[in-house]
């Protein structure tokens, strides 16, 4: 059954504050209040992503965006009629099927357990509240750092973005599963070496299940100087081309706050140290990656500061590996593969940092749905085995092509020899 969205009236802030669990805990100073809104008979997105708002969702011609009231008033300045919108009553409590933090970290040690010579578990850092970030390694010979290819999945930036996390469970499942069971699978697992970041924003993911309902929360939970704000958007705060393009906001009240500086959640400087960790005798040794997110459906590359295709960091060859192996992925999941700043720019993410400063070759996925009818964010739990299923041909493509990203457009010669 396909869910159609329900438009609501204008609710007064206070109310959609209280409805959304957005009051701060301990009642002191309430932080501002996000909500989804509509604009419609919008072609481009980029005056509004400059505002601050996040963009949700580029339809055809309208756009979703998650903001404070105050940011809709700032989009009405510009033209913009926001409406409010509303996703199906039905989606709006925290859904016991999607797993917690404490869960995750269960699931995470059983599986190490029950796969000693192939999993391997790693802290890698604390988030802001003090929370081990987990870091899962599975490859033939764990325990040792052997001369093969590395492969990097990062989860969960975005606290709402609950699926990614399940997809993290599903892969480790897969590639421990399928261990011994399926000859790809296991030629895999024995010559690259694979690791999952499951949640790298935990604070977040428990901050947005543990209210009655769920609280669209999509930052960190760093309190940010000089402000009652809370929260960085840790994929505005990575360390090339920070806050360089109106890709991102300087605001703390923002939902797409850039940080204090590059690398000021710790959350970022934890996983960015980990992918600088990985370089060996000067070698990175990871070669490919993909960051989860939701939702859209969609693969993207780099760049997304800017519109170029080849630019600073980025020559002809380079782009199109990122392009055929975008593409040659997509095929196996049917997102649509495109470049991250066709969508919209966004300056400070993970995607620009990995490619340009550690010449990874790297995707975002926006996992299900494709609109926010079928749930946004928020997805019923009863999707979760169908869609991350969905992405295994996909991922299994990147590793494939781990040892050298380059030989999907016949350059193996010039970049991996
Ligand atoms: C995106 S993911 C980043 C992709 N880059 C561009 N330029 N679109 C984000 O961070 O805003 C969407 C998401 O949060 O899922
Ligand atoms: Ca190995
Ligand atoms: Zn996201």
């Amino acid at each position: 059954m396909s869910l159609t969205p329900v438009r609501r009236t204008l609710v007064p802030v206070a109310a959609s504050a209280l409805l959304l669990g957005l009051l701060a805990p301990g009642g002191a100073t309430a932080e501002p209040s996000y909500d989804l809104y509509e604009i419609t008979g919008v072609s481009t997105a980029e005056e509004i992503a400059a505002s601050g708002v996040a963009i949700d969702h580029v339809g055809e011609d309208s756009v979703l965006v998650t903001g404070s009231v105050h940011d809709m008033a700032e989009l009405d300045d510009l033209g913009y009629a926001a409406e409010p919108y509303a996703i199906p009553e039905t989606l709006a409590n925290p859904d016991p099927g999607y797993t917690t933090y404490p869960e995750l970290l269960e699931i995470v040690d059983e599986l190490v357990a029950a796969n000693p010579d192939i999993a391997a578990k790693e802290v890698y850092g604390r988030s802001h509240e003090g929370q081990d970030l987990v870091a899962v390694k599975i490859s033939d010979n764990v325990s040792v750092d052997e001369d093969q290819p590395e492969v990097l999945f990062t989860h969960s930036q975005h606290a709402r973005e609950h699926l990614t996390v399940e997809m993290a469970i599903h892969l480790m499942r897969l590639f421990t599963d399928g261990y011994g069971e399926d000859e790809r699978v296991t030629g895999l697992v024995d010559s690259r070496e694979i690791w999952i970041l499951p949640n790298v924003n935990p604070d977040g993911s428990e901050y947005d299940m543990a209210g009655d309902t769920w609280r669209d929360w999509r930052k960190n939970r760093q309190p940010d100087e000089g402000s009652s704000s809370i929260g960085t958007d840790l994929n505005r705060n990575w360390a090339y081309n920070w806050g360089c393009c109106n890709g991102s906001s300087g605001d703390p009240s923002s939902i797409t706050y850039r940080g204090d500086s590059a690398e000021s959640a710790p959350e970022v400087r934890a996983v960015a140290d980990f992918v600088r960790s990985r370089v060996v005798d000067g070698e990175q040794q990871i070669t490919s990656a993909i960051d989860f997110h939701t939702y859209s459906e969609l693969i993207l590359w780099p760049y997304g500061y800017t519109y170029d295709e080849v630019t600073d960091g980025m020559n002809r060859e380079e782009y199109d590996t990122h392009r055929a192996l975008g593409e040659y992925m997509a095929e196996a999941n049917g997102y649509t593969p495109q470049q991250s700043s066709d969508l919209y720019v966004t300056d400070g993410s993970i995607n620009d940092w990995l490619w340009a400063d550690q010449s990874i070759v790297n995707y975002t996925y926006e996992m299900y749905p494709k609109s926010a009818g079928d749930g946004g964010f928020y997805p019923p739990s009863s999707v979760i085995e169908r869609e991350t299923a969905r992405n295994e041909e996909a991922v299994l493509r990147l590793l494939d092509y781990a040892d050298c990203p380059y030989r999907i457009i016949g350059e193996e010669e010039a970049y991996c020899s």
